[in-house]
């Protein structure tokens, strides 16, 4: 059965990659699966059928043969699961590139997000200029370590992984503070991804999806 998921009927950014059905459809375009995506509204998506597959009313979704799924780590780790080319076969190379997704998720997004969050919905508060040095030095923390770790090397376990796919997605989002730039071996990383014919793919269908424009 073919893949469906959902994201937004139109995306906040426009389609330039940072919503975060990029994240599923650059899987999806690593291991070569065909998949359809079904436009949601906002509106639509605190609607019946929508918290039906999504009980907190967000993109994305996936269903495929009866599955239902939400969360974009979940979605990432079912498709490297069920498909060769985003997780290695050798176990304990599999368990580390898992670990990584979680990094991503668990340690690295959440004070981007914060961060994010503290620039576009609390900008105009008149304790915000105050607060953003201590949110951007949470993140600071996070990209030294990781950084530290990553070194020269091109990917963050051996070869390209699920792990990768996630952390550069994650570090996407950092792009407008400039952050990124301070340490130049992550800005590479992340660069390294978004070369991937595979991101570039994905990245073309979000924007041609929310411009009318043809990948
Ligand atoms: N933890 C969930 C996951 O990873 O799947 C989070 C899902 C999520 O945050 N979904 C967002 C959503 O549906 C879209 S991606 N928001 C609507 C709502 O909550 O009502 C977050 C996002 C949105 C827009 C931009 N942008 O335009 O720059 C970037 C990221």
């Amino acid at each position: 059965m073919t893949i469906t998921i959902t994201a937004f009927e139109r995306s906040p950014d426009g389609g330039k990659g940072l919503a975060r059905d990029t994240r599923v459809r650059w899987a999806l375009e690593e291991v070569g699966q065909p998949y359809q995506v079904r436009p949601v509204s906002f509106k639509a998506m605190k609607e019946p059928a929508h918290l039906a597959l999504h009980p907190f009313g967000q993109i994305p979704t996936y269903e495929e043969d009866g599955l239902a799924l939400f969360e974009t780590g979940a979605i990432v780790f079912h498709i490297a699961q069920r498909h060769a080319g985003l997780l290695p076969d050798e176990a304990n190379a599999r368990a580390r590139a898992v670990t990584w997704m979680f990094a991503a998720l668990s340690t690295v997004e959440p004070p981007i997000l914060e961060l994010v969050n503290a620039r576009l919905l609390e900008g105009d508060k008149p304790w915000s200029a105050q607060r953003m040095p201590l949110v951007q030095d949470r993140v600071r923390v996070r990209l030294g370590q990781l950084s530290r770790h990553l070194g020269e090397a091109d990917w963050l376990d051996g070869a390209f992984s699920a792990g990768d796919l996630m952390m550069v997605s994650v570090l996407l989002r950092l792009r407008a503070s400039g952050l990124l730039d301070e340490y130049p071996n992550l800005a590479a990383f992340v660069a390294r991804g978004e070369a991937r014919p595979a991101y570039k793919r994905a990245f073309d269908a979000q924007l041609a999806a929310n411009t009318g424009k043809r990948p």
